[in-house]
């Protein structure tokens, strides 16, 4: 799989662009450049093969919540039609094997440089380059560079005091072993109940001895239904691939589903009912698609909030774990909605146990175990950490960039991140971002803004090469409409609501409060994006050679 010396058939010095990172952004951005547009492109990736988020998160359960036929690109019917998903939701696995499928057909890997960790990118103005620096002390320079790193891959691990006394062993979920974890007969923690604990937690269930689950913050979850694609399911799908694909670029967020044109007080209370049951026994994220005000009106979010909540009550035996598990205080989809297999259900097995340390919070990891304010100790030999990322900023500025006069993009994020149509940041010219901060990115099935950006991306690399222009660069000021745009669209809706969300930043101690994704929808912010470039690249400083040499 891994190809870690082809790369070198470019050389460091007549690079057109780099691209850091090999997941589905840094893949589709390769193939745009060099495919379309004929430039000398190399991707650094720091993992082994393809895959970005992919290639790490191999926890138990990992699957994706976007249905299989809407998770992969949209670009080439061939690609289309010759891949074919197994089940309603692909598996990690499954994921990984597509990317390869995709990076084999297309001849990606000879432009990717695997085992590469970019440790700095710094700009040289005079010279109007990037120069990237990798952990191997190697340094390759090009006239662009864009960060393809994803927004949730900068693993999270909370520093609970006493972490390097513990004698078992213990595991973050976006990092997880290749080898795989034997849970059997083991007493295993498992901290954290966002998408990543609820998706784990059944499947860790099926072989530890006991598995304790530590719950800070009660999380809503409707069930995957997910199973296998029947044939005449699969038929279907490759019948409807371009009114799938219609359908994803119209929606706010990018899924093949339509928000339905009614609000949730339209009806009465028992159509209502029987609205949120069928929804419920479709199953996915699509629950909340039923009504089109559930994201927007903390009146009408509040029924669908009770329905789940109810649900909760309904399967999970023990009263006590029931109403831990239920006592949610956010909004429904204020932060990200995960979807399950089984997750409430678990606490029906009698080796499996809740714990809530949102009334007594985990004070210490003991080398035994974890110990709580209140002095109860739980012996384990292994811990999970599902605990989520350093997300959307805390993979950009750990490639420690430095723009214009060495400008650091820590320093220029410092009071939070900002930038233009979550694209390019002033001061840090030629610099493009795929989803970055500011991007709908995390609110959407992710391929629909990847593939949105990199053609974009693409096209304005085209513009500026038949126009002679060697340099973009984001406006500040149209940095600060872009930000007040993005905290505008934010509170359109019930997301800020969520005030320990990573959507805000505040899953990470010391991070800046700053919600971060741009939530007025994908389709909205395709048409902002083309109307920029239609208009010549409005909010965009851009250079002709003998301009940049005054
Ligand atoms: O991370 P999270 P995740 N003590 O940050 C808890 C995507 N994803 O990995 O809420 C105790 O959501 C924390 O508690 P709290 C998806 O976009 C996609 O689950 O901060 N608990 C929370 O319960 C998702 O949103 C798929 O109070 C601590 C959990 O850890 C994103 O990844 C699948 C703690 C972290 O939840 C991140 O999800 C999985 C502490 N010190 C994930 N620190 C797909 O299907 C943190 N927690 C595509």
């Amino acid at each position: 799989m891994a190809n870690s010396t082809s790369a070198a058939r470019t050389t460091a010095t007549d690079l057109d662009a780099i691209i850091i990172g090999a997941g589905l952004s840094g893949m589709y951005q390769l193939h745009c450049l060099r495919d379309r547009l004929g430039l000398k492109a190399t991707v650094l990736e720091a993992a082994g093969g393809v895959g970005g988020t992919w290639y790490w998160n191999r926890y138990p359960g990992a699957r994706c919540d976007s249905e299989s036929h809407s998770y992969c690109f949209q670009f080439s019917d061939d690609l289309l039609n010759e891949w074919e998903w197994s089940e309603r939701y692909p598996e990690q696995p499954e994921i990984l094997r597509y990317m390869n499928f995709v990076a084999d057909k297309l001849d990606l890997k000879r432009d990717i440089r695997f085992n590469t960790r970019v440790t700095g990118a710094t700009y040289d103005e005079a010279a109007n380059r990037w120069t990237v620096t990798t952990e191997a002390g190697d340094k390759v320079s090009a006239k662009f560079l864009i960060t393809a790193v994803g927004c949730l891959s900068t693993a999270n691990v909370p520093k609970i005091p006493g972490l390097e006394t513990f004698q078992g062993k213990w595991y973050h979920t976006g990092l997880w072993p290749h080898e795989g974890v034997d849970f059997r007969g083991k007493r295993v923690a498992q901290i954290g109940t966002g998408s990543t604990g609820i998706q784990a937690a059944p499947v860790i269930a099926k072989t530890a001895g006991h598995l304790t689950v530590f719950q800070r913050t009660a999380n809503y979850s409707v069930p995957a239904h997910n199973a296998p694609l029947s044939p005449e399911r699969k038929k279907e799908l490759k019948a409807r691939i371009g009114e799938t694909r219609r359908t994803m670029r119209s929606t706010p967020n990018g899924h093949p589903f339509t928000i339905e044109d009614r609000s949730v007080f339209d009806v009465s209370d028992e159509e209502r009912r029987q609205i949120f049951e069928k929804q419920w026994e479709k199953g996915g994220l699509q629950f909340r698609a039923a009504f089109n005000d559930i994201t927007t009106s903390k009146k009408a979010n509040d029924t669908a909030a009770e329905f789940l909540k109810d649900k909760i009550r309904q399967i999970v035996k023990d009263p006590k774990t029931a109403q831990i598990l239920a006592d949610i205080d956010h909004p429904y989809a204020a932060k990200r909605p995960p979807i399950d297999s089984f997750y409430f259900e678990t606490f029906n097995q009698p080796h499996v146990t809740l714990v809530d340390v949102r009334s007594d919070p985990i004070e210490a990891i003991t080398p035994k175990g974890i110990r709580l304010k209140s002095g109860a100790e739980h012996e384990v030999d292994i811990i999970v950490f599902a605990t989520g990322f350093d997300a959307m900023t805390g993979s950009l500025v750990k490639l420690n960039i430095k723009g214009r006069g060495g400008l650091p993009l820590a320093k220029a994020w410092e009071a939070g991140p900002r930038n233009y149509l979550g694209l390019q940041v002033a001061g840090f010219p030629n610099m493009f971002t795929i989803t970055g901060p500011g991007s709908p990115s995390v609110l959407c099935n992710m391929p629909v803004p990847i593939e949105q950006h990199a053609e974009w991306i693409a096209d304005c690399i085209d513009h500026m090469r038949r126009n002679g222009i060697e340099r973009i660069e984001a406006k500040p000021e149209s940095m600060d409409r872009w930000v007040a745009h993005v905290n505008e669209a934010a509170n359109a809706t019930l997301l800020p609501e969520a005030h320990h969300s990573w959507y805000l930043g505040a899953n990470v101690p010391g991070k800046p409060r700053v919600f971060m994704p741009y939530a007025g929808g994908m389709a909205r912010y395709k048409d902002i994006c083309d109307e920029v470039a239609a208009k010549g690249y409005e909010g965009f400083e851009l250079q002709r050679a003998p301009a940049m040499a005054k």
